[in-house]
């Protein structure tokens, strides 16, 4: 690989806006990359790809000089495992709970010894243009992995979360985080609640030299991360653009 990996990118220091696939359509997460995007995450929890959509869409970011991320379906540890396999450079886990939810996702997505990783790689080693051994000794620090805080559960475990050993950062979910926060009374991601949420996820990271990373339904959201320090945050969903953009061509044009 050519370029420097989005784990080397972020553990620099740079800031990274990444673009988010819902619909699971290549030629849409190859245009957002063309867009300027240089990291897309590819959503198989509440997005439209399966596995095979998972790889077409990991393929297109290739394709379209994006760092590919992959969320996971909530608990299919299995298919962490193939994302990262396939060429995923970070996996986002949802609904990380707990400390025992955090050993089970470094268990499925870690080689040894951190984790029980089973081998796989023939992609990632082409990819990455490193021999079995090499790969064994760096693929562990070149992916990343994400465990997101979405529940007051996890706000409160953050820092034990953030402790564990092959979790590289927090990712916030600012829907779920509303909604548990208000049991079930409303989502807004601009609550105070998770205001909140994103001070106890930065102190959690910063007490253990991890990352702290978000989603930002809205530009507003994706200002009070940077302001907190986080480093990734996903913003702006492919089927969103292209709602917007209908939106604007329907003004422009009826005058
Ligand atoms: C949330 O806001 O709950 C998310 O999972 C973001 O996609
Ligand atoms: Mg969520």
């Amino acid at each position: 690989m050519g370029k420097p990996s989005l784990a080397a990118r972020l553990k620099a220091g740079e800031f990274i806006l990444s673009g988010w696939s819902q619909l699971s359509d290549p030629l849409a997460t190859e245009a957002i990359a063309a867009a300027g995007f240089s990291a897309i995450c590819i959503d198989c929890q509440h997005g439209y790809a399966g596995y095979e959509g998972m790889k077409a869409n990991v393929l297109a970011c290739a394709a379209g000089g994006a760092a590919p991320i992959v969320r996971m379906p909530h608990g299919d540890y299995a298919f962490a495992a193939r994302a990262l396999d396939m060429g995923a450079e970070a996996v986002i886990a949802p609904m990380i709970n707990s400390l025992e939810d955090a050993h089970r996702l470094v268990e499925a997505t870690r080689y040894p010894p951190v984790g029980e990783r089973s081998w796989g790689p023939a992609r990632m080693m082409h990819v990455w243009g490193m021999d079995k051994d090499a790969w064994a000794r760096e693929g562990n620090t070149l992916q990343l992995v994400f465990a997101m805080i979405e529940t007051e559960a996890a706000v409160a475990a953050a820092d034990a979360i953030a402790g564990v050993d092959g979790v590289d950062g927090l990712f916030i979910g600012p829907a779920d985080m509303s909604l548990s926060a208000s049991r079930g009374g409303l989502v807004d991601p601009d609550a105070a609640s998770v205001l909140a949420g994103m001070d106890a996820v930065a102190a959690a990271c910063k007490a253990h030299g991890k990352l702290a990373t978000g989603y930002a339904q809205t530009p507003k959201l994706a200002d009070a991360y940077r302001a907190r320090g986080f480093r990734l945050v996903c913003c702006g969903s492919d089927y969103g653009f292209v709602r917007e953009g209908a939106r604007a061509a329907l003004e422009k044009f009826s005058g």
